[in-house]
């Protein structure tokens, strides 16, 4: 559907609830925070909810800490749910919501859940898909209350203005929302620093068996439950650490093998040159961005590499 018909579904409705996808980062809080605000700003009744907790890092962001956790009651013209690109990341739906589910997203891989998709996959964030949505709907200027949500989701999912999908509309409404008040270094010592010792320990540990394979152009990490267990790290603490891999000079995928409790292994899948991870993640049910892709398997560490490898190999063949 297109970002009009989007604005025209939200003009003719009165009650919303939005929500993000299960275990949100910032990008997909932010966004649901600010699409809140903003179809407030409409005058729309809004419950805005999040299953599960917003990472501890977005706990500095004005309106994050006060998302409900429990998916809200009475009646609702339709569910935005933001950032999601799957259905098993969709959260439970208001057992009231009498209209369509509205995803709002910006990832290059979706499965097409949803009564509306609103996906706009030039926009480095869906805070971003939510500014534009905003502007069409006839506001000019970013309320202030969703200026740090905003910012705290678009400086997270461009990595600190560093990846690909970082442009000058990025800057743009980047520079829009320093002129509310937000402070750049304060989102950036929340977001990126700050770390607890277990994760820096974890780091550590992490780097200690990070391993090179095709000809040095793939970095390997591997995380087990064991090593989580040692430096007293939790799952929150894994998020962003394949990063690491692709910072070495020549790596041009960096693969990171995250042991599950039952025994399966998460993968992620970061790409520093022009390789197609999201391809990779696809070939393995997944899903993801070209630049950063992610999928599960139900089996351990080595026989989900034994798996990844040649796709890996055939993703940095076919840039
Ligand atoms: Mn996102």
């Amino acid at each position: 559907m297109s970002r009009a018909e989007v604005a025209a579904l939200i003009r003719a409705g009165d009650r919303f609830a939005v929500t993000c996808h299960r275990r949100p980062d910032a990008d997909a809080i932010g966004s649901a925070v600010a699409l809140a605000v903003i179809l407030r700003e409409l005058g729309k009744d809004v419950a805005i909810y999040s299953v599960d907790p917003p990472p501890r890092m977005t706990g500095f962001v004005p309106g994050v800490a006060e998302v409900p956790r429990a998916i809200p009651s009475g009646a609702f013209d339709a569910c935005f749910v933001c950032d999601a690109a799957a259905e098993a990341l969709v959260p439970p739906r208001p057992p009231g919501l009498r209209g369509p589910v509205v995803m709002i997203d910006h990832h290059a891989a979706h499965d097409g859940f949803g009564d509306v998709v609103l996906r706009e996959p030039d926009a480095c964030a869906s805070g971003l898909v939510v500014v534009r949505l905003m502007r069409e709907l006839g506001i000019d200027r970013i309320p202030e209350a969703a200026a740090w949500p905003l910012y705290a989701a678009i400086v997270s999912d461009t990595g600190g203005f560093r990846y690909s999908s970082t442009d000058a509309e990025t800057h743009r409404v980047a520079a829009e929302l320093l002129e509310l008040g937000v402070e750049p270094w304060v989102a950036a010592s929340h977001l990126f620093e700050r770390w607890e010792p277990q994760r820096m320990r974890l780091l550590a540990d992490l780097l200690a068996g990070l391993t090179l394979d095709l000809d040095d152009r793939v970095a390997v990490l591997r995380v087990t439950q064991d090593a989580l267990a040692r430096v007293g790290a939790d799952a929150e603490m894994v998020e962003g650490m394949v990063n690491y891999g692709r910072m070495l000079e020549g790596v041009e995928v960096a693969v990171l093998l995250w042991e599950q409790p039952d025994g399966g292994t998460k993968i992620s899948l970061r790409a520093s040159g022009s390789a197609d991870v999201a391809a990779v993640a696809r070939a393995l049910h997944g899903g993801g961005h070209r630049a950063a892709a992610g999928a599960r398997t139900a089996v351990g560490l080595d026989a989900t590499y034994a798996e990844v490898r040649p796709l890996v190999a055939r993703a940095i063949e076919g840039e």
